[in-house]
């Protein structure tokens, strides 16, 4: 495991600091969340000066109710006001960024700047690519089923207890990430929520924070209703040309396209801004995503990816993925 690797690089990172900014990417979700808040509550055990930094203005409704719950308990503050919370010695701020590593998916990148690259420490479960953030330190674990499970591990490296509801919180993480242990799941997962359970993590509190509101899920399975199956094999779902959809929820349908029989690889195209389609894609393995997305200026790796296309459409999208699905087959 990744964390265990750079254990001391990481106890060292955070001995020499006094103030620590943790901040995770845009449009939080509770791996994010949970993670950030488990990684304060840590660092608090510490007696480090932390701060959350949210520039989001909107929350999905899981983490408006952590916020609603954690009123005044976190000095949350937005990145315009990193500088004037600096430690005098600019040697001694420390930057934790979690459950992110690109630079434009960050809450803000500007504030990525104030940092000097050894001041800059990833914790992270996404795969690195070309606008990973320099740090002096990255533990980047492409195996691990969410920043929430190594969060977790810090919290036993540190040999510290959790507040049964702080444990809650990194349990939903990991519980968001692996969609109910079904993604990314194996006996460490296993052995993090248990760990979190044995500290009086809520498995129904977790239940109530991922309710969903059930409008958009109609959403979700209106696009899944629109799938073509290519060869028996492939699903390609198409979202409503008028309407604009968050990145993870087409994600979301994606990775539920592939629960059902024959399905290996499932492919999701949908408006994402009102001049931006957006794919996400997933297979079991025996398609390969980031080459299949690659022609469409698409990333990721084998089984998991995504693409964005400037002004362009659904069916030009579509017609160009199934040409190049086409080319994969011969
Ligand atoms: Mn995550």
């Amino acid at each position: 495991m990744k964390l265990y690797e750079n254990k001391k690089k990481l106890k060292q990172k955070l001995n020499s600091s006094k103030t620590i900014f943790i901040m995770a990417h845009k449009e939080l979700d509770l791996d994010a969340l949970g993670s950030s808040i488990g990684l304060y509550t840590i660092l608090e055990n510490l007696n480090k000066n932390c701060f959350l930094v949210i520039d989001d203005t909107i929350h999905e409704s899981g983490v408006s109710k952590v916020f609603k719950e954690l009123e005044g308990c976190l000095n949350i503050i937005n990145s315009k006001e990193i500088e004037e919370n600096f430690y005098i010695r600019k040697k001694k701020n420390l930057l934790i960024i979690l459950d992110v590593n690109k630079k434009e998916l960050v809450q803000s990148s500007d504030a990525i700047d104030l940092f000097d690259k050894e001041s800059i420490v990833i914790l992270d479960h996404h795969e690195l690519g070309e606008t990973s953030i320099e740090a002096g330190l990255r533990v980047i674990d492409n195996d691990i089923s969410s920043t929430c499970e190594i969060i977790t591990n810090l919290v036993e490296m540190y040999k510290m207890e959790l507040d049964p509801y702080y444990a809650t919180l990194l349990l939903s993480g990991i519980v968001l990430d692996t969609n109910n242990f079904t993604l990314k799941t194996n006996s460490e997962t296993y052995y993090a929520a248990y760990y979190l359970s044995s500290m009086g993590a809520s498995t129904k509190k977790v239940q109530y924070l991922l309710k969903q509101d059930l409008k958009e899920y109609i959403e979700r399975q209106k696009v899944i209703t629109n799938v073509d199956i290519i060869n028996n094999k492939i699903a390609i779902a198409k979202g409503s040309p008028y309407m604009i959809y968050r990145r993870e929820d087409i994600a979301k349908i994606a990775d539920t396209l592939l629960f059902f029989n024959d399905i290996e690889a499932s492919f999701v195209i949908a408006r994402s801004a009102s001049k931006t389609i957006a794919i996400s894609a997933r297979s079991l393995g025996s398609y390969n995503i980031s080459s299949i997305l690659n022609p469409l200026g698409g990333g990721g790796n084998k089984t998991v990816g995504a693409a964005r296309i400037n002004d362009s459409t659904i069916s030009k999208v579509e017609a160009k993925l199934k040409q190049i699905l086409k080319k994969e087959e011969e």
